[in-house]
């Protein structure tokens, strides 16, 4: 369950966040299957509520489950299945968000996107359609919201912001939710990325991923477990802790993203990053899901922590680029659309359907900057060795190797870089992927940004590198050995 089953060595997942599942389908074909992705995590697809009044058509309204039926913003259920087929096909594999802590806000009703009817009013817990009722939730012992996060009670029992909480210690309720994630097992998806967590016991998930059936064969090996990436948010100092989860599958380190943010935007000399991951108080590598940012904090919902963004490219890209770079964890990349009213959902039609995706234009597409798909790459290439050959100059310039497979240089400094610096590499002539891109039939290095980072890096025979990086827009090299001219 810690195992991501990424097809041909990839070692990337993207967030595709509101896109749907035929937008999913076609990028996979078209751009990351090529361009050295591996898998997509595919925001919630059961039905939600249709949200109008609090807000028009908000993002969250997806995480108001009112049934387990596949019918979503994203698509129907046809639609989600040949996503998933032609995803699988071109070896790229769908991890879905999912959310069973709890169904949708109390005091509501109507019907969900699939049309099926909810009633949360006056005490009322109907969901005809899964079918759930008043016995299944856990309004009995708790009927008021969390307001405490140090009472581990509270916080499982009680309703995270006013969502109506499962009562999941009942084998009723756990059936339901397994009978869900069997089905989409059972239409070849390869995991999950579990909500709410922390609301959760470990208890009660370790039964119902032990009931969770294999993924299917033949697509993948015979004996593999879904993939899980549980969302628990902990920046420390709270009753429940990140590692009450680690032995069930992995976990979300939202530590990784607000602490490289630090470092990047300045506040945190990048020669400290020498020993990153657990010497910093992060989860074991290999029960880690690694991120810069995430649909919530990237705007200041579930937690914050104010990390980089897409708002502020620059530092954003050496960010990701470094985290893609480094070998702790499995790496997710946040795929967002434009935004500046924080509730705002995907860019719409009038009727609040979603506008097929047209990459940067209203949405963002960072999985598409070259700056970020070239660092995939780096990391599919170099996976299997460490970080090697440190090199920093005590301030904010840094190198490292992968092995003998791969270099990666940043100049984080207000001047220049320049310095020889033994690579690990082969002699030869690489082409630094962050300012161009590389054409695979030809061997050459083509598109070239003309930003002062030197666009080939050569190594000399004794493994030294002599490199001149200006503080510009794009300081960044990123070399490995299947990228050679
Ligand atoms: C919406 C409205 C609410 C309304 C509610 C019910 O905004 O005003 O009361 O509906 O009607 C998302 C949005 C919510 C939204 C919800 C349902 O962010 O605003 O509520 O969808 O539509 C905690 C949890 C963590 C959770 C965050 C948001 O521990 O699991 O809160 N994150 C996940 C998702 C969210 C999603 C949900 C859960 C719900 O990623 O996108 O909410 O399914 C500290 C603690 C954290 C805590 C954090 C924020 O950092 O350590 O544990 O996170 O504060 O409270
Ligand atoms: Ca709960």
């Amino acid at each position: 369950q810690w195992d991501h089953h990424m097809k041909d060595n990839r070692q990337s997942i993207v967030h595709l966040f509101e896109w749907k599942w035929s937008d999913v389908a076609s990028e996979c074909e078209k751009f990351l299957a090529p361009y050295w992705l591996g898998g997509v995590q595919v925001s919630p697809a059961n039905e939600h509520r249709v949200v109008t009044e609090e807000q028009w058509r908000p993002w969250w309204e997806r995480y108001q489950p009112v049934s387990y039926s596949v019918v979503s913003r994203s698509g129907d259920r046809a639609e989600f299945i040949d996503m998933v087929n032609r995803c699988n096909a071109v070896n790229i594999n769908i991890y879905v968000d999912i959310i069973f802590n709890h169904m949708c806000g109390d005091g509501k009703s109507g019907y969900g996107i699939d049309g099926s009817w909810y009633d949360t009013t006056f005490n009322a817990r109907d969901f005809p359609a899964v079918p759930y009722s008043e016995w299944d939730f856990n309004d009995d012992i708790c009927d008021r919201n969390i307001e405490n996060y140090n009472d581990e009670w509270e916080v499982r029992n009680c309703r995270l912001v006013g969502l109506v909480d499962l009562k999941l210690s009942k084998t009723y309720v756990r059936d339901k939710v397994v009978e869900f994630l069997n089905d989409l097992i059972s239409l070849g998806v390869a995991g999950f990325r579990v909500d709410a967590c922390k609301h959760m016991y470990p208890e009660d998930l370790e039964v119902i991923y032990g009931q969770m059936n294999d993924l299917v064969t033949p697509t993948f090996p015979s004996g593999s477990r879904p993939f899980i990436v549980q969302e628990v948010i902990d920046y420390g100092g709270e009753g429940i802790s990140a590692t009450e989860y680690t032995h069930l599958g992995r976990v979300t380190e939202f530590k990784y993203g607000r602490e490289l943010s630090n470092c990047f935007r300045g506040n945190n000399d990048l020669k400290w990053l020498v020993n990153w991951g657990e010497p910093w108080g992060l989860l074991p590598r290999g029960v880690a899901l690694s991120f810069i940012d995430n649909h919530d904090t990237q705007r200041s919902h579930g937690g914050g922590g104010n990390p980089l963004t897409y708002k502020e490219p620059r530092e954003y890209k050496m960010a990701v680029s470094f985290m893609l770079a480094h070998d702790y964890g499995v790496p997710r990349i946040m795929s967002s659309y434009y935004f500046t009213d924080s509730e705002a959902g995907p860019p719409s039609h009038p009727d609040g359907s979603t506008k097929d995706v047209t990459c940067f234009d209203e949405w963002v597409c960072e999985h598409r900057w070259r700056q970020i798909t070239g660092s995939s790459w780096f990391r599919k290439v170099t996976h299997g060795t460490g970080v090697d050959n440190w090199w920093d100059n005590n301030s904010n310039q840094i190198a490292f190797s992968r092995g003998n497979l791969g270099w990666y240089a940043v100049n984080n400094d207000a001047y220049a870089m320049d310095a020889t610096i033994y690579t690990g590499l082969p002699a030869g002539t690489y082409c630094n992927l962050y300012v161009s891109s590389y054409d695979k039939d030809t061997k050459a290095c083509v598109d070239k940004e003309n930003v002062g980072t030197p666009s080939t890096v050569t190594v000399k025979s004794n493994g030294d590198a002599s490199v001149y990086i200006p503080n510009n827009s794009n300081p960044v090299i990123v070399i490995h050995v299947d990228a050679t001219v």
